[in-house]
């Protein structure tokens, strides 16, 4: 497959000019960042080469192009990926050996940019390589933030939120493109005026900013295909700075028209930041929008001219979410004021080229804007919304009894506010979730009303992850015993995993699969000791929960099993226990007390748990602090338990699930989200279940008939026990107590259902945990999730994107 270097020597010839070009220094005299930017530019030179052939292959082709708009991307490292994408990894390896350069140590100084919050911005992230794996002529369009998502510390138990600084040395992968720059307009008023004898609008007296494209390189499996990741970042239209300020003293309002503008793509925003009237956040959203939408129609102009009825036939725009809502009304209001377009012509081209993606059920998620906010940012879009909501209401079939609600419902504008779900559904042709029973939910609850309106615009996706990331690249060992047996064609098409299933039962294979578990295992303890200065048993079993921290995905419950299985060891000598780390990682909103307090919860018993030499031998707890994707490659081949234990019907689909299953872990959950897929896929004999179901959920919720207190007085040995300990001084050493955690709970009534699945959660991992010792049985069934688990490639998600709602 390698057509990028003809021979080991010729890597070693162009790297070694390149270091010293570079670094203006002899080879010898070169530091590890001279070498590692260095290959980093010769790989990403390299596949620029590839990129200008795709382009070519594209335009001759006149294949659709595909445009992902995310206001997230997590990327993580790129360098090993590539390196495995275009077959030269070994060569490259070896090439840097014989110069005296370790590979690993090199990578280790690439930045892991953290340009998304979770799963959402990786999601966009595994789109991006299967689509280039596919041979999709697929791009990313979003925001390069100067920060990213803050870095956790821990601190007497705590979080800490510092900033990321992940551009301090520059980002060797980026091109910047000011030949592409666009200028966007905040504010001013519209005005009317005559062009060719017909009325059109502008927008005047505006404020405006410069969003400044940097390109980063896409590289596909195989090395056939490179896209690129378009990301934005807001500069001053032009270098305004006020020298009489300055000759006062005055440094700040010097420069304050540059730092206003640049505010704009300063900082990622936390996913539960409340974003309701944050100015900065809707002017972020129009900036990746307006500026993407604007390149957007370049690309197509120059290839097809003002054919605009053409563009759904060549271009479609996927909006990821509804931070890009505005894409509908900014195509509109750019086909319709720039290019003298009639509304409906206008509006049937903008509805047949764009689809959106949902991916929470949460009320509080599904995003507004106060119109009065929004009109003063953006008038002539807000003119343009006002105009689809006029249009909507006006041609609202009247017929069902029940219309009113059924408008109520899905209107636009609202009790003063933009609704952006309702927007990106009226401004698509295709509407879906991302799992079956998220997709169900959506088409009977959460957007009922559309569904019955145009059940067609309706579908699943369920996701899928990069297996080539998640696989190939985090869990070397594992991966080259599956080529060893099977071949390395899973790496194209991940659905020959299930060739595996034919070693199910080889107990030499089986054998070796525990070997691999094991050397992951060992390569996690060495990274927890550096990191955290924690010893942990590479012989106990590692069960993992790591994902974003949220009352619904219930860490609290985790942690009330882990004081349950505590407090019994204590109490009764003859308890057993299977040896177990307890392992959990990431971060919290950083305004949200809740989730806070239960990472602080974690470390406090983490903190009295692992200092109690009457238990530490079989139970140990461990944080591992700034989870991201990096040290997320370490953790998950490390797994055997997958802790997906959300409150049924909340999780829209998750997604390290499907990373943890493929690297062989043992999914302990509730009937949610993907789990639902997995244990379709895997037979529920090869996972653990517990729990309430959604319908069972909806039904308690309904009958108003759980009460905390009444759980709480029922089981007093053990349930009531790990609550009185929330404030009892039982784990309050390290930092206090948890009356925030007692009262939520309590108070709460309950919502989550923790304690409600309590007891079928213990039971559970007990009778999970008990069947490890039988190796061989586990290995088994680790084999099996594997084997099970090509379904889950993003492959196949975006084949299925491709096929049904893209066209391309
Ligand atoms: C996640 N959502 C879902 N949101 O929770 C998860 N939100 O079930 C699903 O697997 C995943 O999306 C991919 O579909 C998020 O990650 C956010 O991060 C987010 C960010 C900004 C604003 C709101």
């Amino acid at each position: 497959m390698n057509t990028v270097f003809e021979s080991k020597e010729e890597f070693i010839k162009l790297y070694e000019s390149s270091v010293m070009s570079l670094s203006g220094k002899p080879f010898e005299d070169t530091s590890d960042i001279d070498r590692f930017d260095a290959l980093v530019k010769l790989i990403a030179s390299k596949s620029r080469a590839i990129q200008t052939e795709t382009e070519e292959r594209v335009k001759e082709t006149g294949q659709k192009r595909v445009y992902y708009f995310s206001i997230e991307f997590l990327i993580g490292r790129l360098l090993d990926n590539y390196l495995l994408n275009l077959g030269i990894r070994d060569l490259v390896k070896d090439g840097l050996a014989e110069l005296g350069c370790d590979l690993d140590a090199l990578e280790e100084y690439e930045p892991d940019p953290a340009l998304g919050n979770g799963g959402l911005g990786r999601l966009a992230a595994c789109f991006l390589d299967s689509m280039a794996h596919e041979g999709i002529a697929g791009y990313g369009n979003g925001m390069r933030y100067r920060y990213g998502l803050f870095k956790q510390e821990i601190v007497n138990g705590a979080q800490h939120e510092t900033t990321d600084e992940w551009l301090s040395h520059g980002y060797p992968w980026e091109v910047r493109r000011p030949d592409k720059a666009v200028r966007i307009g905040f504010g001013g008023h519209v005005e009317q005026y005559e062009r060719d004898g017909r009325m059109c609008f502008r927008t005047v007296d505006t404020e405006d900013v410069l969003a400044v494209p940097y390109d980063i390189p896409v590289v596909g499996y195989g090395g056939k295909t490179v896209n690129k990741l378009r990301v934005w970042s807001a500069e001053p239209v032009e270098e305004v700075f006020d020298l009489e300020a300055f000759n006062r003293g005055d440094y700040a309002d010097a420069d304050r028209h540059r730092a206003e503008a640049e505010a704009i793509s300063a900082i990622l925003y936390p996913n539960d930041a409340g974003e309701h009237g944050r100015l900065l956040r809707l002017k972020q959203e129009y900036l990746f929008v307006s500026a993407g939408i604007s390149s957007v129609l370049d690309t197509f102009r120059s290839e097809h001219g003002s054919n605009w009825q053409l563009l759904p036939e060549y271009v479609a725009i996927h909006t990821n979410d509804t931070h890009p809502a505005m894409c509908g009304p900014e195509l509109m209001r750019v086909l319709i004021d720039e290019e003298g377009l009639e509304w409906d012509e206008a509006w049937d081209i903008t509805t047949r080229t764009i689809s959106y993606t949902n991916h929470t059920i949460l009320p509080e998620a599904l995003e507004k804007w106060p119109i009065s906010t929004f009109s003063k940012l953006l008038p002539r879009l807000y003119q343009v919304i006002d105009e689809i909501s006029r249009r909507y209401r006006d041609s609202f079939d009247r017929s069902a009894s029940d219309w009113q609600d059924r408008l109520r419902a899905t209107a636009i504008l609202w009790d003063g506010e933009v609704r952006m779900a309702n927007l990106s559904v009226i401004c698509s042709h295709s509407v879906n979730g991302v799992a079956k029973l998220h997709t169900d939910i959506l088409e009977r609850e959460t957007l009922k009303d559309f569904y019955a309106l145009t059940p067609q615009k309706f579908n699943n996706k369920t996701n899928g992850i990069s297996h080539r990331r998640f696989l190939a690249e985090a869990n070397p060992a594992y991966a080259k015993l599956i080529s060893d047996a099977i071949g390395t064609g899973w790496l194209d098409n991940a659905d020959e995993l299930a060739k595996l299933a034919e070693f199910e039962n080889d107990p030499a294979f089986l054998e070796q699969v525990g070997a691999a578990k094991h050397a992951n295992k060992v390569r996690l303890a060495n990274y927890v000791k550096r990191e955290c200065g924690l010893d942990i048993d590479p012989n106990s079993i590692f069960d993992v929960q790591v994902k974003r921290f949220h009352a619904y995905k219930r860490q609290l419950l985790n942690i009330f099993k882990v004081m349950d299985i505590y407090n019994r060891r204590l109490t009764d000598p003859n308890f057993r226990v299977a040896p177990t780390t307890f392992i959990f990682s990431g971060k919290a909103a950083s305004s949200y007390a809740f989730a806070k307090e239960t990472i602080r919860l974690i470390n406090s018993v983490a903190d009295v748990i692992n200092n109690d030499s009457r238990v530490n031998n079989v139970m140990k707890v461990c944080f591992i602090p700034n989870f991201r994707v990096s040290n997320a490659q370490l953790i998950y081949p490390a797994a055997e338990i997958s802790e997906q234990i959300s409150t049924a019907g909340m999780e829209a689909s998750g997604t390290s699930n499907m990373k943890l299953m493929m690297n062989g872990a043992i999914t302990l959950g509730t009937m949610d989200g993907a789990n639902i897929e997995i244990v379709n896929l895997a037979g529920r004999e090869n996972e653990k279940i517990f729990g309430l179901t959604a319908p069972e959920v909806d039904e308690l919720r309904a009958s108003g008939m759980h009460f905390a207190w009444d759980m709480y007085n029922a089981d007093p040995e053990r349930l009531g026990r790990v609550i009185d300990e929330l404030t009892d001084n039982t784990f309050a050493a390290l930092s206090g107590d948890f009356g925030s955690i007692h009262n939520e709970l309590m108070s709460g009534n309950d919502h989550d259902f923790v304690m409600k699945d309590f007891n079928s959660y213990v039971q559970a991992w007990e009778e999970l945990t008990a069947s490890y010792s039988d190796h061989a049985a586990w290995n088994k069934m680790a084999l099996h999730n594997t084997a099970s688990s090509g379904w889950f490639s993003s492959d196949r998600t975006i084949r299925e994107y491709r096929d049904e709602i893209w066209g391309a």
